[in-house]
């Protein structure tokens, strides 16, 4: 098996009624359980904060969320506060196959940095492990759905792309923030990497 469906956040806490809520992203849910054939390795990621995380708005006096702000890594976008570890936000939306899944990778657990790429932390260079794990496994391929497009989806695809997997992205099962052009952004910077769009 070379192929794996990488379903990206699929949590609380980016569907309607959470911290940071993205448009319809509830309404994925159905196809992407049905995208989960009994043939495809399921890998499910899940943003894991600690409580009072350094991405949190609330950690940056005077700050608001959607505000962007340099951390020693690079800039970062201040969010409210989401995906708390063991929080009712954080766990996946209760409509998702998660009994499919191989494995369940959490990002985002150290106080310090973001992760929004499944494969490294916003510095790009601390690994989250999950490169190692699909390689022992000989999958070089990939399809990724889930939230938002234009931050975890995309960075996840991009760093794919950049490690030498084949990459698609499949944006019918995909739903984004789109702050300030995020959007067009990404899909830019996607198109730029080689990941194929669908
Ligand atoms: C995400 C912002 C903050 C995402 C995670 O899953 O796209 N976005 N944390
Ligand atoms: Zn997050």
């Amino acid at each position: 098996m070379t192929h794996a469906l990488l379903v990206i956040d699929v949590q609380n806490d980016f569907c309607p009624g959470g911290a940071l809520a993205v448009a319809d992203g509830d309404k994925i849910v159905p196809a992407i359980n049905a995208r989960m054939t009994a043939d495809t390795t399921v890998i499910l990621t899940q943003d894991w904060h600690p409580a009072g995380h350094s991405s949190f708005a609330s950690q940056h006096p005077g700050k608001a969320p959607f505000e962007v702000t340099q951390m020693p890594y690079g800039p970062q976008v201040l969010w409210p506060d989401h995906c708390v570890q063991g929080s009712d936000g954080a766990a996946f939306h209760p409509a998702l196959a998660v009994d499919r899944a191989q494995l369940i990778l959490r990002k985002g657990n150290h106080q310090a940095i973001d992760s929004y790429s499944a494969f490294f932390e916003n510095d790009h260079q601390t690994p989250t492990g999950l490169h190692g794990y699909l390689q022992t496994l000989g999958i070089d391929r990939l399809t990724l759905v889930g939230l938002a497009t234009d931050f975890c989806v995309n960075f996840s695809a991009v760093d794919a792309a950049r490690l030498g997997y084949a990459v698609t992205v499949d944006t019918g099962l995909c739903r984004a923030i789109d702050l300030d052009g995020s959007l067009t952004q990404a899909m830019d910077g996607m198109c730029a990497a080689g990941v194929r769009i669908t």
